[in-house]
């Protein structure tokens, strides 16, 4: 046994924490022990790495999220004033159907062709360039355990702990949607219980009891989040459930804990943009804190087939990214995870990665809007919608005499 072996032991364990398995179950406390160190540089001075040269493509060099620069411990994070940390999961071992999200973050960072950070990347749709308003950072994964559920989660609401705790917005790349439960109690770990709220756009309702025989599943995280307190039923906000789960019990228990639900059935009659106001409205009626929770399975196959629980019927690609970018914008988030990618389901296109890569930057220029006050409903810049700085249409039909 290596010294270094038994030195893991002392900070780790392979069950749950202490009092977990009273009621109600809560994850444990504190941020001790967490992976966010720099083991081959210690010493340095804390500040933002900068692995890749200015003048490298989108795809080429070392990917970072859009080529961001790096940070690896907390320190590092305060010490640059980081108001975004991109962290993945890579986390697969609760998951009932296809497997592979543990490769999700690697897809969402490496699917890309264009780079962002150190060159213009302002958004067309609303001329806000987030890679210039932000300080952004790629923080690394959260340390996993493969088949060791109960570390894992506590290792994953650690590491999420050190971002929110340093003052940045973590966006997580999961990963199973399981990952929700420690990542969401860690934000409310810090902002308090009852205090975040959740907008969380899925196929699925993800408040099973149980899947069975194990508490810790992608189909219970969302209940787990409310029995232990940390984001009560009234502060969630669903936004594309469809198909064929969960039964009557659980969608019982789901109005008893007053949660705001809105089928795809709702979608199709309104239409998306109504309830997508709708959502918006309650999230601001709800807590003072806003979490994203987005599982790429909320939109069709056919723009995400690479993910886990797959749900013919969903919303457009197009529907997600301006859903994302509304709820940045106009209500403010302090946190975003997009879960359920499955590199090994998706299509050679990697069209499932390239959404969430995407779903993140709008999230990114929803941030930067909410931060320079461009948080009026709906907004886009009038040069998108052909219009000139005067309001008058922009490209005009001129017939010939
Ligand atoms: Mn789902």
């Amino acid at each position: 046994m290596s010294h270094d072996h038994d030195h893991d032991n002392d900070h780790h364990h392979d069950k749950w924490p202490d009092g977990f398995w009273e009621q109600p179950r809560r994850l444990g406390e504190g941020l001790e022990g967490h992976g966010a160190t720099d083991d081959f540089n210690e010493g340095r001075a804390p500040g933002l790495l900068f692995p890749n040269r200015k003048a490298e493509g989108g795809f080429s060099g070392i990917q970072t999220f859009a080529k961001l620069p790096v940070a690896l411990t907390p320190e590092d994070l305060v010490a640059a004033k980081v108001d975004v940390a991109v962290l993945g999961v890579p986390w697969d071992s609760t998951a009932t159907g296809r497997s592979g999200t543990n490769h999700g973050p690697l897809a969402i960072r490496s699917c890309d062709y264009k780079g962002g950070y150190g060159r213009p990347h302002f958004s067309l749709d609303t001329h806000v360039d987030a890679f210039d308003e932000l300080v952004m950072a790629d923080y690394g994964d959260a340390p996993i355990s493969v088949g060791n559920t109960a570390r894992t989660f506590e290792d994953i609401r650690k590491f999420i702990g050190t971002v929110v705790t340093s003052g940045a917005i973590p966006i997580i790349l999961g990963g199973d949607h399981a990952i929700t439960w420690p990542a969401a109690t860690a934000v409310a770990d810090h902002y308090g219980y009852g205090k975040v709220g959740i907008v969380h756009f899925d196929a699925h309702a993800d408040t099973g009891n149980d899947m069975p025989g194990s508490l810790a599943s992608h189909g219970t995280p969302m209940r787990h989040l409310i029995n232990s307190g940390a984001v009560p039923g009234k502060n969630f906000v669903q936004v594309g459930l469809r198909g064929y789960w969960p039964e009557q019990e659980t969608l019982d228990w789901m109005d008893d804990q007053r949660m705001r639900t809105h089928f795809m059935a709702e979608i199709i009659r309104d239409g998306f943009d109504k309830v997508l106001e709708r959502a918006v409205d309650e999230a601001l009626d709800q807590a003072d804190h806003l979490y994203i929770s987005l599982d790429i399975d909320v939109c069709d196959p056919a723009y995400a087939p690479g993910t886990g629980t797959p749900e013919p019927g969903g919303i457009t690609s197009n529907d997600i990214l301006r859903a994302v970018r509304r709820l940045a914008a106009e209500v403010g988030i302090v946190a975003m995870d997009v879960v359920e990618v499955s590199p090994p389901y998706d299509d050679r296109g990697e069209i499932t990665a390239l959404l969430a890569n995407r779903a993140i930057r709008e999230a990114m220029t929803g941030i930067a809007m909410h931060r320079q006050g461009v948080t009026e409903p709906d907004f886009l810049h009038p040069y998108a919608i052909g219009l000139d700085a005067d309001g008058n249409r922009r490209n005009q039909v001129f017939r010939r005499a």
